[in-house]
């Protein structure tokens, strides 16, 4: 559930002080010969935990209050709280970069080291906790299967590397066939920015050798960071498991959410059906739970958008207004949701946007270039056979992505992106689950606003 501001979940990680991450853990190992590449077959051992993160990240005050887009040049990434920054090591293996000196390096910036043994199969467990920039991970000379997402299973992929967008995981298998006399990189590099910072390096030690002989192959290039082609090869090949639940063949209702960005008071926002998001002062759960009519906007927000609205171009109007964004679902039923982005206030500009929904999984039913339609031609692009279910989607520049999930949690969620600047600028909405069937509401989580001086009047939760 969503209490006002202040409660956060599993990968938003520390606000913006972390900006860039990626956690990682090799937690399951098998012989060779046994690579049928079904996770669920794995023997789970000792999980050593990598971590992915930026460090030094400068950002202002302004952050605070929203109009700052810009967080300046990332200095680091960091794979399992290590990275190059200052240290030779990524001046070694980075053109152009400038910031590192030999006598710099210290065991702070020194690779992380995963140890594996020649001819097993180890399953690595991945995540994105960055609130910014999208990653991609790749190993050299070894391939990845990826067999899970976001806690659910996938039909297994081979892929050179694996796309992460901040608020995903993944569990990939790698397999230690290669020249046992060698270490090789693990690398991670930045995409949906221009990247201004290094690619994040570890080490994949092929024991015995010593975990300090450096690789003799250089570091796996990450792709560009504006290959969407490649981005959307690699999310288009995420299948469910068989034996993985179907949807529901049909939706009760649909929620087109148009993603613009917007100008209110000199400000940059986010908004959504050109409604900016701003979290109220009463907790939303606590506003509904005792009816409280003062706290919440009358009126719900639109539940689509104009089909005469062209996404290739900058809005028209770039004004927006701000609003709780409360959308009320009745319980057990099921939701179509589209996520249409669009041009951001400059010309030629539209970026990606992992969208996060708590509470749920959801099924991804497809994607498309351009306006939704919702014509034969956006739905042939649909999958209702094996969509992968997720609880983060990304939708692709000037694109459309549809996801489908059913209303059975009772709660008030919340439906974001997880660039977490762009929540904070109004890139969100809230689903309000079958409130009344909500156990009682601890005190302490509704000591604040309007629930607060209602409580104090001997209100109920
Ligand atoms: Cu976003």
């Amino acid at each position: 559930m969503m209490q006002s501001s202040c409660s956060r979940e599993h990968r938003h990680r520390g606000g913006l002080a972390i900006a860039l991450s990626l956690w990682v853990a090799m937690e399951a190992q098998r012989k060779k010969g046994q690579t049928g590449m079904s996770a669920s077959h794995w023997q789970h051992g000792p999980a050593p935990l990598l971590v992915l993160s930026c460090a030094h990240v400068l950002c202002s005050d302004a952050v605070a209050s929203c109009v700052c887009l810009d967080f300046g040049a990332l200095h680091s990434l960091l794979i399992n709280g290590r990275g190059q920054f200052n240290c030779s090591l990524a001046a070694a293996h980075t053109p152009g970069a400038n910031q590192c000196a030999a006598a710099a390096v210290n065991t702070q910036c020194a690779p992380v080291v995963f140890p594996v043994q020649p001819n097993k199969t180890y399953r690595l467990r991945v995540a994105s906790t960055t609130s910014l920039a999208s990653l991609n991970l790749a190993v050299g000379n070894h391939k990845l299967t990826v067999v899970e997402a976001d806690g659910n299973y996938v039909d297994p992929f081979v892929v050179d590397d694996v796309d992460l967008y901040s608020g995903d995981s993944y569990s990939v298998l790698l397999t230690t066939d290669q020249d046992t006399s060698s270490n090789y990189w693990v690398s991670v590099g930045v995409r949906g920015r221009q990247p201004k910072t290094a690619p994040a390096l570890a080490v994949l030690n092929y024991r015995p050798n010593r975990a300090s002989k450096l690789p003799a192959v250089a570091p796996p290039v990450t792709p560009a960071w504006d290959d969407y082609d490649h981005s959307k090869a690699f999310t288009y090949r995420i299948r469910a498991r068989a034996g993985t639940a179907p949807p529901p063949a049909t939706a009760d209702r649909r929620i087109e959410l148009l993603n613009t960005q917007n100008k209110m008071d000199g400000h940059t926002k986010w908004s959504i059906n050109n409604v900016s998001m701003v979290l109220p002062a009463t907790p939303y759960l606590g506003s509904l739970k005792m009816g409280l009519k003062s706290t919440l906007a009358a009126a719900r927000p639109a539940e689509t958008f104009s089909r005469g609205y062209d996404v290739k171009l900058p809005p028209p109007n770039p004004n927006t207004t701000v609003g709780d964004n409360v959308y009320v679902l009745a319980h057990n039923t099921t939701v179509d949701v589209v996520l249409q982005n669009a041009n951001a206030l400059s010309r030629n500009v539209s970026e990606v946007h992992p969208w996060h929904l708590h509470g749920h999984d959801f099924w991804v039913l497809g994607y498309g270039d351009g306006a939704y339609r919702g014509d034969a031609a956006d739905e042939a692009r649909l999958n209702l056979r094996d969509p992968p279910l997720r609880n983060t989607a990304v939708i692709f520049p000037y694109g459309w992505t549809m996801l489908r999930f059913v209303a059975d949690n009772p709660g008030v969620w919340a439906f974001h992106c997880h660039i977490e600047p762009h929540l904070h600028m109004g890139m969100g909405v809230i689903f309000a689950e079958a409130v009344d069937l909500v156990g009682k509401v601890p005190n302490e989580a509704v000591s604040c606003g309007a629930t607060a001086t209602a409580l104090m009047a001997g209100g109920h939760v």
